[in-house]
């Protein structure tokens, strides 16, 4: 993980210093990417410890589509605990759905993102091919004169992307976006990381990620979100038969907060180590052995089912929150 120290490098070279919601400034760049070779380990930070079992356990509730920061906590993730109870602003919107409500986040949109269509109700081709796609008529309702149909159907993403790595690995459009303008106002925090493409290569068997982070913060969220997306690049693999390899990680604004500055510093101070081995049971299926295709995994996959080997580390740095 050099490439974690090279990028609190930067931003203490060349970052400038900014204001945000939050009231603690940061040192920030605008735009920077890391490339993880996973045939070489896992990409987990080693100056520190990883919280691993909390990473996982975020992974477990995204793919369930949870959005109460109770059902992180039960997988073992208290990280979600302040944004769903002590951000004032979230607290006083009008769609937050009671105590340890977060809106709906991440894995909402990456399992069930809100697809509508309006149709005129007389272009039945259209209202035939909306159904065999899955929509299901809502409301008839006229719009400027006209009758209308209002379809809808909860938008799997994330399934239909292992559908596509299955069936046309040859795709280019296989992603998922977490980013809905629409529910922007209804959610605790407008999601961070965004916007996940896959890239299965046919000839090699290999998997890669490409992944968007729209704001990430160094200190914490960073290494974090790291092993999050490599784990489910892992996962994915697994399920359909490839084998990870490069996971690269964009960065949109990249910052250190002002009271993490310590945390980052001693980090630059360590020799990291080698990086560990990231390991899923042998009960989760392994699609190139088995050749079955058993995309439900992805809601029974537990916490549990991840391990890392060979992890050595630093000793423990933290620092708080901001929320
Ligand atoms: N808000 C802020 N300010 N930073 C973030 O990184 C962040 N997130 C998520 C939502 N809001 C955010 C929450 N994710 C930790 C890790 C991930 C987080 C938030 C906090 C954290 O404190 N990690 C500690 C201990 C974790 C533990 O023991 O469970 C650590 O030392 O890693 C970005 O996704």
């Amino acid at each position: 993980m050099q490439q974690y120290q090279q990028l609190i490098e930067t931003v203490l070279a060349q970052g400038t210093w900014q204001d945000n919601r939050t009231g603690i400034r940061t040192l920030s760049v605008p735009g920077a990417m890391m490339r993880f070779d996973l045939a070489q380990g896992f990409p987990a930070v080693t100056t520190k410890r990883l919280a691993f079992k909390s990473v996982v356990g975020e992974l477990c509730a995204f793919l369930r589509a949870s959005r109460s920061a109770a059902d992180f906590r039960a997988l073992g993730c208290k990280v979600w605990d302040q944004n769903a109870n002590e951000n004032a602003q979230w607290l006083a919107n009008p769609y937050r759905e009671g105590v340890d409500d977060l809106g709906p986040v991440y894995g909402v949109q990456w399992r069930q993102w809100p697809g509508y269509k309006l149709l005129d109700a007389a272009a039945t081709a259209q209202r035939e091919d909306a159904h065999r796609n899955g929509f299901t008529e809502v409301a008839p309702l006229v719009e400027d004169g006209v009758e209308k149909i209002l379809v809808y159907k909860a938008i799997d993403q994330l399934r239909e992307c292992l559908d596509t790595i299955v069936n046309n690995p040859s795709s280019r459009r296989i992603l998922f976006h977490g980013w809905n303008p629409a529910v922007l106002d209804q959610v605790a925090l407008p999601a961070c990381h965004l916007l996940y493409q896959f890239i299965p290569n046919a000839t090699t068997k290999e998997i890669s990620l490409c992944l968007y982070v729209r704001s990430n913060d160094i200190g914490l969220g960073t290494p974090f979100n790291i092993a999050e997306g490599a784990a489910l690049l892992h996962l994915v693999g697994r399920l359909t038969g490839y084998t990870p390899r490069w996971f690269t990680y964009f960065i949109g604004d990249a910052h250190i907060y002002e009271n993490h500055m310590e945390m980052v510093q001693e980090q630059l101070r360590r020799e990291p180590y080698e990086a560990p081995r990231f390991v899923i049971a042998d009960r989760v299926p392994d699609f190139a052995v088995t050749g079955k295709y058993e995309p439900e995994w992805l809601e029974k996959i537990e916490p549990s089912d991840f391990s890392l080997e060979g992890y050595r580390h630093h000793p423990p740095l933290t620092a708080p929150m901001a929320v």
